[in-house]
């Protein structure tokens, strides 16, 4: 109060004095500070000191992932149960039973508020425990639950059934031998050693020199042969970057244009068949016909595609004129304005506060994020990453990458200052828990406060101008997925918005140009640039004043409208309210000509006026693809069920955490959640109501697609750039205040005017940045880059916990 009491004093003080001045011609002597305004200043100084970057976190973070502690338990614990038979990761082979990933179990989330909100106990912990069974002749993952945590003598083990819409949490392997798969593939090339050497110019053998990787289409493919269910490999050849270029990992765009298909069913490799070639769009179904043919007079032999300077990154070409000159940067003149209980994962900006984790399988999640202390969002975060391709070949047309699989997690790498994020932000460590080792990615998840460059409001008049900066926090990852990086932003606003976006940059997955026009544009001489889909899933579990919520769509639409004071009818627009009752309208797209506000709103709480106090939904950034363009896709089956539509509205239900799993990938035909299975189901088909007709309010989970159909031109050559190749969605406040939050700002100015200059000056308590810089000293010192750092958890030897270290191991 008293701040407040000083500002209305020292406004209408400044105006009191404002007359005598006003004779005065130059502004400058006019900006001269009052006593009152230095009084002002003085309060906002001692609050910016008295501020701290270190929070306690109001409650313990539930959401957390397992410890490296926690982690080892867990695994001691399921190798302490003889019926699974378990071999330590580190001495596994394909023939074993081997763990592959623990995490968490989040918790119910009916426990977990309880917990947070009415002083419940915290919810028991359990693990998730990721068992791959090798050694069996139907090579199978299961997931398991462990629990509860800390393991004692009331934990105990079952399979995760009740999170499945099968009911069984089981998935069969049929890639479970990549060794022999690996020796097959050079077994079949042996074959036409010198074919490939006429062709493509090289070798693969398994020799430290191989000229080519051998890999292809993903997932498998299940072909019905004569009558019988076969597991199908398309492979091609990449060819090695090599020379000086060999440090660029250009591999991706070095596809040979040579194809073969393997039948690898069931575990005995003298029982795979080679199905055939395909060269320059020409399929042989034997290899003597392949080599007949490539003997014969007129056989057509395509150009080589081969590595150069122009798979590097590095700098080339002219000089930007001054551009050796260093470019502005952002700082931190005063210090950190954010809290962190980095012990708890726990985060305080301004009016926002929230949890996250990291998860092996998705990365980043963000939980119980609180603006003014109420509900906003339970849940946030991805939930699987796409890429589907297609092409005139084969590998193309069957590739379509469930990035869950390789997982978000394990290549959330290290992030360079000065580059990757602001020198000056607060840098975390993630990790993760795979093959029984935790590994941490030291500062691999950035928080910085920055200025986006543009101004948040202005006004101005002949009289005075209002003027507030637009400061948004960000929290960002980087995940490397193969060729890909992913950029993942949650930005934070003033007003009181929050803004999810995902990037990608890095190498695109090209293709051999013979005769693939229609899937993309020649982009280097033997080059196509490979069309394909990319689309991310978000859940958004929006609690907006609560968990009982509605879905609204308020529409502008056009109308004749006959009214009172005219005769004849005029041709108007106005807005329809309309609510979400049932699944098969809330399988959305995004509005054409934007003329929908998609609102989740809690209609038991409206404003002061009535209206029910809410949050708006929209896309943001990107606005090239939400969506799959194949909505029956031969490669995903039911794997592609929440990547139809834009956004899906279901109703929160724990046995439905989450869209996607990370073993789809195994057998995506067989294995749907819960969620996803909902998702894909229609009217036609009689299901229930997803929101009960009996109660208009419920608790809404929001499934939402970014992404982009990626058409590569040879602006992605060598790498993609993060400009035009990102996608967003915001959620912004909506009736749900009674005015615009970032009134509450202290960085604004007001400046009055007229034709004499400057009468008035109005500050309100934001200190300007003061004091020296050394530019010098806040140099980023790129040779502080370290890597991964892996704890073998299993033997675990306390004595010997550091026994192995991998540093940016290249993904699979
Ligand atoms: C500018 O405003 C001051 C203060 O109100 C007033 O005294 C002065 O006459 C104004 N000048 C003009 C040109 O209107
Ligand atoms: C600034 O400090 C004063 C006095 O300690 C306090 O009353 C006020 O709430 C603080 N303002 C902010 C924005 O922290
Ligand atoms: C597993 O068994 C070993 C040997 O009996 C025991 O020392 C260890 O505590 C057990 N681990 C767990 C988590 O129960
Ligand atoms: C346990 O696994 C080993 C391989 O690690 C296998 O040889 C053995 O047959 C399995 N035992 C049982 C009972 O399944
Ligand atoms: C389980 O552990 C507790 C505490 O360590 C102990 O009191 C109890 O007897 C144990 N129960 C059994 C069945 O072993
Ligand atoms: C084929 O490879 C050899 C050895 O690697 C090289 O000397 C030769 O120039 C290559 N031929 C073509 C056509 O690139
Ligand atoms: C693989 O091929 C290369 C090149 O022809 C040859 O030098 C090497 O001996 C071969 N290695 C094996 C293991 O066959
Ligand atoms: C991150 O990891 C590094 C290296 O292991 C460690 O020194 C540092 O304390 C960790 N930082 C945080 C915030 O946990
Ligand atoms: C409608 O038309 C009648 C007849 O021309 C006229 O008297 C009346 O004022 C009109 N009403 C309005 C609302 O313009
Ligand atoms: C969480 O919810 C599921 C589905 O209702 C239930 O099967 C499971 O037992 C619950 N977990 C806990 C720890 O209560
Ligand atoms: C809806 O279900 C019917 C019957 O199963 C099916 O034929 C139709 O293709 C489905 N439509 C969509 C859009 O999924
Ligand atoms: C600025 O920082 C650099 C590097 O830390 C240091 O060598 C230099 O002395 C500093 N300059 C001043 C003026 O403090
Ligand atoms: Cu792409």
């Amino acid at each position: 109060m008293l701040v407040l009491d000083i500002l209305v004093f020292s406004s209408l003080f400044c105006s009191a004095v404002a007359g005598p001045h006003a004779r005065l011609k130059s502004p400058k002597k006019w900006a001269k500070k009052t006593g009152l305004l230095e009084v002002l200043e003085f309060v906002g100084a001692a609050n910016a000191t008295t501020f701290s970057p270190v929070t306690v976190a109001p409650k313990i973070n539930i959401f957390i992932s397992l410890t490296d502690d926690e982690a080892a338990s867990v695994i001691s614990f399921l190798h302490n149960q003889t019926e699974l038979n378990l071999t330590a990761a580190t001495d596994a082979g394909a023939w074993d039973n081997a763990i592959e990933v623990v995490d968490l179990v989040q918790p119910n989330k009916t426990d977990a508020l309880a917990y947070l909100d009415d002083g419940g106990l915290v919810p028991d912990r359990f693990a998730v425990a990721r068992i791959a069974f090798g050694a069996t002749d139907e090579p199978y993952l299961q997931d398991f639950i462990v629990g509860p945590l800390p393991i004692s003598n009331t934990s105990t083990y079952a399979s995760l059934d009740w999170a499945t819409t099968s009911g069984s949490a089981k998935i069969r392997n049929y890639n479970a031998d990549g060794d022999l798969l690996t020796q097959w593939n050079f077994d079949v090339t042996a074959t036409v050693a010198d074919i490939v050497l006429d062709l493509l110019n090289g070798t693969a053998n398994g020799s430290d020199d191989d000229d080519f990787d051998i890999w292809g289409i993903d997932p498998l493919w299940k072909e019905e042969i004569d009558g019988e269910q076969r597991v199908i490999l398309w492979n091609t050849y990449w060819r090695y970057p090599s020379g000086k270029n060999a440090i660029f990992d250009g591999e991706t765009l070095l596809p040979q244009g040579l194809f073969f298909k393997s039948d690898i069913t069931g575990r005995d490799p003298s029982k795979w068949k080679l199905l055939g070639w395909l060269y320059g769009d020409i399929f042989y179904s034997t290899t003597e016909e392949f080599r007949k043919a490539w003997g014969s007079a007129g056989f057509v032999k395509y150009d080589l595609n081969l590595p150069g300077s122009w798979i590097g990154s590095d700098q080339t070409g002219d000089f930007f004129p001054g551009d050796d000159i260093a470019p502005p940067v952002a700082i931190q003149p005063n210090g950190q304005r954010f809290s962190v209980d980095e012990a708890q994962k726990y985060v305080e900006w301004m009016d926002f506060s929230f949890y996250f984790t990291l998860t092996r399988d998705t990365g980043l999640r963000l939980f119980d994020i609180k603006y003014k202390g109420e509900h906003i969002i339970y849940d946030l975060g991805l939930q699987e990453a796409i890429a589907h391709y297609a092409g005139n070949d084969p590998v193309q047309s069957g590739t379509a990458y469930l990035d869950t699989f390789y997982g978000f997690g394990p290549y959330t790498f290290e992030l360079v200052p000065g580059y990757d994020c602001p020198t000056y932000s607060h840098f975390l460590n993630s990790s993760f828990h795979a093959a029984e080792l935790s590994t941490t990615h030291r500062n691999s998840i950035c928080l910085f406060e920055s200025d986006p460059g543009y101004l948040m409001q202005r006004h101005s008049s002949s009289s005075y101008l209002a003027l507030t900066k637009n400061i948004v926090f960000t929290m960002r990852s980087v995940s490397t997925v193969g060729n890909y990086d992913y950029s993942f932003d949650y930005i934070f606003a003033l007003d009181g918005s929050i803004e999810t976006v995902v990037r990608a940059s890095g190498y695109i997955q090209s293709a051999y140009y013979a005769k693939n026009n229609n899937y993309g544009y020649q982009i280097h001489d033997v080059l196509s640039g490979s069309m394909h889909d990319h689309v991310l899933t978000w859940k958004v579990d929006m609690d907006i004043l609560g968990t009982e919520n509605t879905f609204v769509k308020h529409k502008i639409v056009p109308a004749e409208i006959k009214y009172p004071w005219a005769n004849k009818t005029r041709s108007t627009m106005r807005l329809e309210r309309a609510r979400v009752e049932n699944e098969d309208d809330a399988k959305l797209s995004w509005p054409r000509n934007g003329a929908e506000i998609f609102l989740v709103e809690n209609s038991d709480k409206p404003n002061k006026y009535g209206e029910p106090r809410g949050y708006k939904i929209a896309p943001s950034r990107g606005g090239s693809g939400m969506h799959l363009t194949i909505e029956n896709s031969a490669n995903l089956l039911k794997s592609q069920a929440f990547a139809k539509h834009a956004l899906y509205v279901t109703k929160q239900k724990d046995t439905e955490a989450r869209a996607s799993r990370a073993n789809n990938n195994y057998d995506p035909g067989k294995y749907t959640l819960p969620a996803s299975a909902r998702l894909k189901l229609n009217r036609s088909q009689g299901i229930p109501l997803l929101i009960s007709t009996h109660s208009s309010t419920t608790d809404i989970v929001l499934w939402l697609n970014l992404g982009m159909h990626h058409v590569p031109h040879t602006g992605d050559m060598p790498n993609t750039v993060f400009t035009t190749a990102q996608s967003a969605f915001i959620i912004s406040p909506h009736n749900y205040l009674h005015n615009d939050a970032s009134r509450a700002s202290r960085q604004m100015v007001r400046i009055d005017y007229n034709s004499s200059g400057v009468q008035f000056v109005k500050e309100f308590g934001g200190t300007m940045p003061s004091g020296m810089v050394n530019m010098t000293a806040m140099q980023p010192n790129f040779y502080n880059y370290e890597g991964d750092v892996a704890v073998r958890k299993f033997p675990y030897d306390p004595l010997h916990p550091f026994n192995d270290s991998q540093y940016l191991p290249s993904p699979p």
